[in-house]
């Protein structure tokens, strides 16, 4: 049996003291079905401390992301409260173990959703996209994992930083996505590596949503994964990513 409320525990209390942890795969043999029941157990900690569930994150929807870190399927977490990185609440970098940042796109839900949307439905239930920036801190040394530890590990979310809210476009592709450390451009890419379409990693993040039994609301937040490789942010102190005609999302670390 594998303890998932024991193990979810432990990776709170690595994100909570920034201590990174070794991995449960060297040592044990564990489902990708345990892993969601542990990333369920390991939000549920998050939530008893007063920190509502606000979306999810899509993960590995690019190559360049399956490339960068050594896996092959598409996974998701959630997004509560506390991640939103806002100019009244920059990233703390002392509360983060190894911080990585990459460029997304977001996606604010207009209704509830309740069952697995096509790539044609889905810009029918957004009522706002904007740039993002995904901010990533595997609670496991060296930022290394398993397909299982990462998804037990809520896909190494730590936060997330939005640009303004846009009009939904009709379409989504082709769009430069630059992301820059200080002024000094780290990461280029372009809105297709996600999936070939945004649209796509919505519609994945309504499948996978409802298979693993995570809650899709009206207002939600859902990041569609990231277009190039993460970047370490090191002593960087201004983050920022553009997308064409999205606009600029923006952070401080402090
Ligand atoms: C896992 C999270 C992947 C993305 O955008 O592909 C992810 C990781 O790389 O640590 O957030
Ligand atoms: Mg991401």
């Amino acid at each position: 049996m594998i303890p998932h409320n024991q193990w979810a525990k432990a990776l709170h209390q690595s994100a909570r003291t920034q201590q990174p942890r070794d991995q449960f795969s060297t040592q044990n043999t564990y489902t990708l079905k345990d892993a969601y029941t542990i990333q369920h157990a390991l939000i549920q900690e998050r939530v008893n401390e007063g920190h509502a569930v606000i979306g999810v994150k899509m993960g590995f929807t690019s190559l360049a992301k399956m490339k960068q870190m050594g896996v092959d399927d598409m996974i998701i977490g959630q997004l509560t409260q506390d991640m939103r990185i806002t100019s009244e609440t920059p990233l703390v970098r002392s509360q983060c173990i190894h911080p990585r940042a990459e460029p997304e796109i977001a996606f604010r839900l207009s209704q509830d959703i309740n069952s697995p949307l096509s790539v044609d439905e889905v810009s029918h239930v957004v009522d706002g996209v904007a740039s993002a920036i995904e901010i990533i801190d595997s609670r496991y040394e060296n930022f290394k994992f398993s397909l299982e530890d990462v998804v037990a590990d809520n896909c190494s979310s730590c936060g997330f930083a939005l640009g303004p809210w846009c009009e939904v476009p009709l379409g989504l592709n082709g769009l430069d996505m630059v992301q820059t450390f200080d002024g000094s451009t780290v990461a280029e890419g372009t809105s297709d590596a996600i999936l070939d379409n945004p649209f796509e990693a919505l519609a994945a993040a309504t499948r996978l949503a409802l298979q693993h039994g995570l809650p899709l609301k009206k207002g939600m937040v859902v990041l569609a994964g990231a277009s190039t490789a993460a970047h370490f942010i090191g002593d960087a102190k201004k983050v920022e990513v553009a997308v064409d005609g999205l606009g600029t999302a923006y952070f401080e670390v402090v």
